[in-house]
């Protein structure tokens, strides 16, 4: 099997608000299908798409109700099957969300379990009494079921009760339903939360402990019945609180499980107490963290690249400066990322340096976590204040806010009212319709990115070495393939910064292959200045 992906880039596209075509306020395939050019003219190679199933929309689709239909916010199936055709006839691939952990307490699966005698009862965990285990969006894990009188287990919301994988009917009928879509012609799945599938049936308090004890099996177990055989596919499943060694058994080509995970280590390296106690970032961490997945993943496994998604705030406000140095910033945290061995995932909107959205009261807010989280915060006596500036820097919102096409109303992204506000920086150059002319705009920088990757082999499979670990403005590393070697200089600061490394002045002489400070050589960084000269 061709590890094709090693070379590819992904772009992911949160259909709730990509491109609205029939004026609701919300993003719909059609929307996406009237926007292919811009991923073309990007040179990605792979659309993921976050849910588009029918869903309740409690989770903004992460709750589903059917995996086999289309939700009518978003068009039909026939629009779906027409986005694969035109994604294929350009080249490109599709990703579809793969949600299994859990269903919507409204999908009949879990409509047929609430009832004690229905042979489905299984299908999901319900007990008498709850252990310990909190929900990530808040409270306890158990909700009592009048109906039924037992407790069932949802990891997240109420409304997203778990499926239990331990009954070989569950799997069987999601095994069906993936290759039901494989039949229909996508190319693999992005699979939501899938260390958490196994869970130790004894549901022992003081856990949830993951991964579980039959999720190498459970894997496995899928890749046989669904992906074996079938040529040109992706995989990659999302793994809150992986550890490197864990993804290298889960990413060794050998073991047949999956391509590759999303891990979360860097992204909560400025979480304190929890991602809402928010703490600066300290680049050595940083380097520490990324520089340890590169290395443990070098000979077995393969990592995936991230800053950005539906549930990170904007990397240019988290990690750069969204102010006056907005497009520097933005291009910097791209090369440092691109140029890591690993596949790079772009999120819709990043590549125009989309930054946070002023938020300034909860009523703005549609996630379902922020919202609950501010509510409790609140209730616990913190000041509102302070929570809803927590709330800007951390929201998923911040991810969600519509994508800007243009300067004008809404920057087109519907012509009626927005589910979420459209950031007014669309007016100030954050679109893209000013950006592809610009040869200096965030847009031209990722396009020469992207092609830089399927230019240049080292890109994707060079070796890494980090460089200056503990400087603290400077991130610095090789990347070595055969006889070309790339060094990657990229000022995570604002200030001038000069470069120590030995051989500096000759290294910097070298051809720079892409750089954001046009003409820029030698060993002084601009701010946010990013370099990668071939050596
Ligand atoms: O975003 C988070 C907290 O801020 C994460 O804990 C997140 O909930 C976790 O990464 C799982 O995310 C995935 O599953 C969720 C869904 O809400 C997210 O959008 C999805 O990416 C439940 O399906």
């Amino acid at each position: 099997m061709t590890a094709w992906w090693k070379d590819a880039v992904v772009y992911q596209v949160y259909p709730r608000s990509f491109a609205d075509s029939d004026g609701d306020g919300v993003g719909d395939l059609r929307g996406v299908l009237s926007r292919l050019d811009h991923l073309v003219d990007l040179g990605v190679d792979v659309l993921w798409l976050s849910p588009v199933y029918r869903s309740p929309m409690r989770d903004n689709g992460y709750d589903i109700s059917d995996y086999r239909d289309v939700d009518p916010l978003f068009g039909t199936l026939a629009d779906l099957d027409e986005l694969v055709a035109a994604l294929h006839e350009r080249g490109m691939k599709l990703l579809m969300d793969l949600v299994v952990n859990h269903t919507s307490d409204e999908h009949p699966w879990f409509v047929a379990s609430r009832d004690r005698d229905s042979p489905m009862r299984d299908w999901y965990w319900w007990r008498d009494e709850p252990n310990d285990w909190r929900a990530f969006f808040s409270g306890p894990a158990w909700t009592y079921d009048e109906q039924s009188g037992q407790y069932y287990l949802h990891l997240f919301s109420p409304h997203q009760p778990d499926l239990n994988w331990e009954n070989p009917e569950v799997r069987a009928a999601v095994h069906a339903m993936m290759r039901w879509w494989l039949d229909r012609g996508v190319d693999g799945f992005r699979m939501d939360v899938i260390n958490m599938i196994s869970k130790d049936p004894a549901l022992p308090d003081r856990g949830p402990r993951f991964p579980g004890p039959r999720i190498h099996e459970f894997l496995q177990e899928m890749h046989r019945e669904v992906l074996a055989g079938r040529e040109g596919l992706l995989t990659v499943g999302e793994m809150p609180g992986v550890t490197v060694e864990q993804a290298r058994r889960f990413t060794d080509p050998r073991r047949h499980e999956l391509d590759m995970v999303f891990q979360f280590e860097h992204v909560g390296l400025d979480h304190g107490s929890s991602k809402w106690d928010v703490r600066p970032l300290h680049l050595p961490d940083l380097k520490a963290s990324l520089g340890r997945w590169q290395d443990g993943l070098a000979e077995r496994g393969w990592n995936s690249l991230y800053l950005n998604n539906h549930d990170q705030p904007r990397a240019v406000s988290r990690f750069g400066d969204d102010g006056r140095h907005r497009d520097r910033s933005a291009t910097m945290l791209a090369t440092l990322l691109h140029l890591h061995r690993g596949t790079p995932y772009v999120y819709q909107g990043e590549e125009l340096g989309m930054t946070n959205y002023p938020f300034t009261s909860v009523e703005q807010l549609r996630d379902l976590e922020s919202v609950n989280h501010f509510h409790e915060a609140v209730a616990e006596g913190q000041d509102p204040e302070q929570v809803l500036e927590a709330v800007r820097a951390m929201s998923r919102d911040n991810a969600r806010t519509p994508m800007q096409w243009d300067d004008s109303r809404h920057a087109s992204f519907t012509t009626g009212r927005p589910w979420l506000p459209v950031h007014p920086n669309h007016a100030e150059g954050v679109n893209a319709a000013a950006q592809r002319e610009d040869p200096d705009s965030v847009l031209s920088y990722y396009r020469r990115l992207i092609a830089l990757r399927h230019e240049e082999p080292v890109v994707a499979h060079g070796e890494f070495a980090m460089l200056l670990p503990e400087d603290e403005r400077v991130y610095a590393f090789t990347r070595r393939l055969d006889d070309v070697e790339l060094l990657v200089l990229c000022n995570v600061s604002g200030d001038v910064v000069e470069v120590d490394l030995p051989d500096v002045a000759t290294r910097t002489a070298a051809p720079v292959l892409i750089g954001n400070v046009p003409g820029s050589t030698g060993p002084v960084l601009e701010p946010w200045e990013a370099r990668v000269h071939r050596t």
